[in-house]
């Protein structure tokens, strides 16, 4: 009988055991995010309009293809996005500095559907036409 409750119970456990070793709700895949490039040159975003779909996983590859150094700012978009914790740091005051001929990679899950801004806060820049929007659906 004690035998018997015995055994009951390690099954239990077992049971337990693998649940918990399941991920947890919400967690990401990240390795399956989809790619999403966007080119930074003198003085746009291509494409300008990124279109992105909420709730997936995107591999958001910024590359910078000018001699000159360019950034990613969507202030509004990164604290709407779940961002994967690597790549949090790489994201300050809402954006995202890309070195001349580097590219930078953030892994984030799209927001709630909406247009938000976009643009280079380098001197001028935006004003010599480096802004666009990341349109989510
Ligand atoms: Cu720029």
């Amino acid at each position: 009988m004690i035998a018997r409750h015995m055994v009951t119970a390690a099954a239990l456990a077992l049971v337990a055991a693998q649940a918990s070793s399941q991920a947890p709700q919400g967690t990401t895949d990240w390795s399956r995010a989809e790619p999403v490039t966007v080119e930074l040159s003198n003085f746009k975003f291509s494409p300008s309009a990124i279109q992105l779909k909420q709730g997936r996983a995107y591999d958001l590859r910024l590359a910078n293809m000018a001699s000159g150094g360019h950034d990613f700012s969507a202030g509004e978009f990164f604290a709407a996005a779940r961002i994967m914790d690597a790549d949090r740091a790489k994201i300050t005051e809402g954006r995202v500095a890309v070195a001349a001929g580097k590219s930078v990679d953030i892994h984030l899950v799209a927001p709630a559907p909406g247009t938000y801004k976009l643009r280079c806060t380098h001197f001028m820049h935006s004003s010599f036409g480096m802004t666009g929007e990341i349109v989510v659906q």
